[in-house]
């Protein structure tokens, strides 16, 4: 498969990216979601860069729908570059007693150096980044819940800027910061379609729907043969058969609806249907 297939780009990209690099500038602390079914492909590089000098926290959100081993090997792998990680689900709440922590242990050093040159008890500011759904505004909702109020603009700061005051500690600037992804290869490009990141319209559903049949066939042969009744020996027309057979998705004269079996086996994906499946391995 062409690496053409999964490319797509915003027009609106090089704004949003302004925007964030003039919001980059007024944080401490840089907050980074990623999908935790494909850390790797929801990671946008440049993000080394924007955040240089400045407090990191990655979040590996979503892990309701990742495998659990691989989203701990995953955060293993962040904390061993020394950026501190907390495994998430936004939706549910899960984690985010530890993200407090986790906070002060990625400010630490700014606090020392404040101390350092007498600033005490000034808040940290912090940004949340990531690329499109993965779970940015959610998080900062759930996250911000208990906070007291938008604290309203501040001197000093660019104007507008609304920050939600999380703690004593902690401020929060409520507008999050839109990354693009960087379809640098297949394998990134095919993560991405399929957890939704990109819009459906723009991918060859098809394709992708097969190679991840292919993935299920070797990494998960039981879970793709419970949910889709597909077998590793099936070639592609024969498991797709198979599962449109398996969900009673039959077109008139009784033959097998294999467009209807391709969008469920892509949602039950996305929804955790299907499993606990991450894309990526460290
Ligand atoms: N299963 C699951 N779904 C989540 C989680 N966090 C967010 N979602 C869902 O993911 C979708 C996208 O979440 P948003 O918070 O809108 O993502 P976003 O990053 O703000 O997206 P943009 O504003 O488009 O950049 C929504 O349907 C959320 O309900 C999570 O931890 N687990
Ligand atoms: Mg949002």
């Amino acid at each position: 498969m062409a690496n053409t297939t999964y490319n797509w780009y915003p027009g609106h990209m090089t704004k949003a990216r302004r925007a964030m690099e003039e919001d980059v500038k007024l944080v401490d602390l840089l907050i980074e979601l990623l999908d935790a079914r494909c850390p790797i492909a929801t990671r946008n590089p440049d993000i080394d860069k924007l955040g240089q000098g400045k407090a990191r926290l990655v979040l590996l959100n979503k892990s309701d729908l990742a495998d659990p081993a691989v989203t701990e090997s995953w955060a293993k792998y962040f904390k061993d570059k020394g950026i501190q990680t907390v495994i998430l689900n936004s939706q549910r709440g899960e984690g985010m007693r530890q993200i407090n922590a986790a906070v002060q242990a990625a400010c630490q050093e700014k606090i020392e150096r404040n101390k350092k040159k007498g600033i005490i008890n000034r808040p940290m500011r912090a940004m949340v980044v990531g690329i499109p759904n993965v779970g940015k505004s959610t998080f900062i909702n759930s996250y911000a819940k208990k906070a007291v109020a938008k604290t309203g603009n501040k001197p000093g700061v660019t104007k507008g800027k609304q920050w939600i005051r999380l703690s004593k500690t902690l401020e929060l600037l409520d507008t999050p910061g839109i990354l693009w992804p960087k379809i640098n290869d297949e394998k990134a490009g095919f993560c991405l379609a399929m957890i939704g990141s990109m819009n459906d319209e723009v991918i060859n559903l098809d394709d992708m729907c097969l190679q991840f049949i292919d993935i299920m066939k070797k990494e998960h042969p039981e879970i793709i043969e419970e949910k889709c009744g597909i077998t590793v020996e099936m070639g592609a027309e024969e498991a797709l058969t198979a599962a449109a057979m398996k969900r009673n998705a039959i077109k008139g004269g009784g033959k097998p609806d294999l467009e209807k079996a391709i969008r469920f086996i892509i949602d039950d994906f996305r929804s955790g249907k299907m499993g606990r499946i991450t894309l990526e391995r460290p």
